[in-house]
Parts: structure tokens; C-alpha cells; sequence
């Protein structure tokens, strides 16, 4: 049974190539697993979502008779058993991946928000020492290595990486220069590359629709 994969109707351009469904797609393209997109309203949240999605939110997947929410969880789900999460190193490929989500994501929304949301330059500039701290301590902790796991790109990498393009794309990472060019090997997959086109399309279709109505 083909994966389904929700996302929203339609978002403002800010958000767009950074929704979490992004980190899904890759993961799938990465895979080649073929999945269709479903949707639910932005603005409009339905019981039927909530039942899928307690906090009312984005990503979630039905696959098979199995409907999941939360990116990590979406991804440890997908990356089971695959070479994205290779056996003798899934406990540290899991302890990535939730360090990324609970000591990295964490940092960098802190500075989103009065950023980008409050448009508090003088909030943004307070969450910003403790943001760089963190990127800084991932740096030193891949050290010299390709990946976070050494030669092989789990799902660690791939949630790293992704929660790494908004520092990138900010300058943070300008004077970070292995942490740089993890992230962009990292997004240099074609996978990623797919990912990224197809949910902007999605965008774009949603504006086709909206003009349209
Ligand atoms: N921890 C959740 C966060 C999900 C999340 O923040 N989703 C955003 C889109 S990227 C969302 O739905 N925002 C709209 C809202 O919170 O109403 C996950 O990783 O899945």
C-alpha cells in the first residue's frame, strides 16, 4: 500500500522548502519508497486532524494501517531496517537523531521565533550566543568525520542537516567551515534535491488552485 504523506493545503512563502515534511520526503526519496501527498487545511483544524495530529500540525504519514506523527518518530519508522540506519550503529544513529531534535532544534527555534515570528531583533540577538554554542558543540563532535556515524549518511544526518539550513542560510555557519560543508554535503543529495523541488511545487500548485478559485 502506497505511503501517504500529510502536509498542508497551502502555506505563505516564508515557510516554504522548510516545512517538516520536507525531512520526510528526502528520507523517502533517499529510499525510493514511493508515497502520495494528502493534505489538510493550514487555517482550518478538523477533528479528523487532530485525531492524526494532536497538536494539530504537520508531518504526519498513514502507512499500511499505521498513522504517525512527529518527524523523528516519522523517520526512525521509515529508516528501520534500512541502510539509513545500519544495525550495528542504531543506537548511536538514534541518539543523533533525537540530539538534533531535543538539543539542536530547540536552539535554533528559539531564535526563529523572535526572529522571523515576533520580529524581535533584540530577543533573536539574546537565543543567539546559546544557538551558536550548540552549533559550535556539533561541529567539534563530528570532528574530521564525513558523517556523524563516520563514512556511512544515516537519518542522523539527514534530520541534522535539515534543521542546519536555517543557521546556514543566516551566516551562522560562515565561520563554522566543517559544520558548512557537512551541511552542504549533505543537502547536495540528490534525494534532498528532489525533496526540496517537489515540495515547492507542491506550493506552487496550491497557489495555482487558490488563483483559480
Ligand atoms: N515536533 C513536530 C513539529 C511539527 C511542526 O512544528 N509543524 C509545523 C510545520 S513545519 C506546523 O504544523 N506548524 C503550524 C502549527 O503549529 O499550527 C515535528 O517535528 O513533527
Amino acid at each position: 500500500m502506497t505511503l501517504i504523506l500529510n502536509t498542508y493545503d497551502w502555506v505563505p512563502d516564508f515557510p516554504r522548502g522548510f516545512v517538516r515534511d520536507i525531512r520526510v520526503r528526502w528520507l523517502l526519496e533517499e529510499l525510493g519508497r514511493p508515497y502520495r501527498i494528502e493534505t489538510v487545511p493550514l487555517r482550518e483544524k478538523s477533528a479528523d486532524h487532530v485525531a492524526q495530529q494532536p497538536f494539530a500540525q504537520v508531518p504526519f504519514i498513514r502507512d499500511g494501517g499505521l498513522t504517525l506523527f512527529e518527524s523523528g518518530a516519522i523517520l526512525l519508522h521509515l529508516a528501520e531496517g534500512t541502510a539509513l540506519m545500519p544495525p550495528a550503529q542504531r543506537p548511536q544513529v538514534q541518539q543523533w537523531l533525537i540530539a538534533a531534535l531535543n538539543s539542536v532544534e530547540p536552539f535554533v527555534m528559539a531564535w526563529i521565533v523572535p526572529k522571523f515570528f515576533d520580529k524581535d531583533e533584540a530577543g533573536a540577538a539574546k537565543r543567539e550566543p546559546l544557538m551558536r554554542q550548540r552549533l559550535e558543540q556539533v561541529q567539534a563532535a563530528l570532528g574530521d568525520k564525513t558523517w556523524l556515524m563516520g563514512d556511512s549518511f544515516t537519518v542522523a544526518d539527514l534530520l541534522m542537516a535539515d534543521i542546519l539550513r536555517i543557521p546556514a542560510q543566516n551566516g551562522f555557519l560562515d565561520d563554522l567551515h566543517a559544520l558548512a560543508a557537512y551541511a552542504e554535503r549533505a543537502t547536495d543529495r540528490p534525494a534532498f534535491r528532489k525533496a526540496l523541488a517537489d515540495q515547492m511545487a507542491h506550493w506552487r500548485a496550491a497557489d495555482a488552485r487558490r488563483g483559480a478559485a
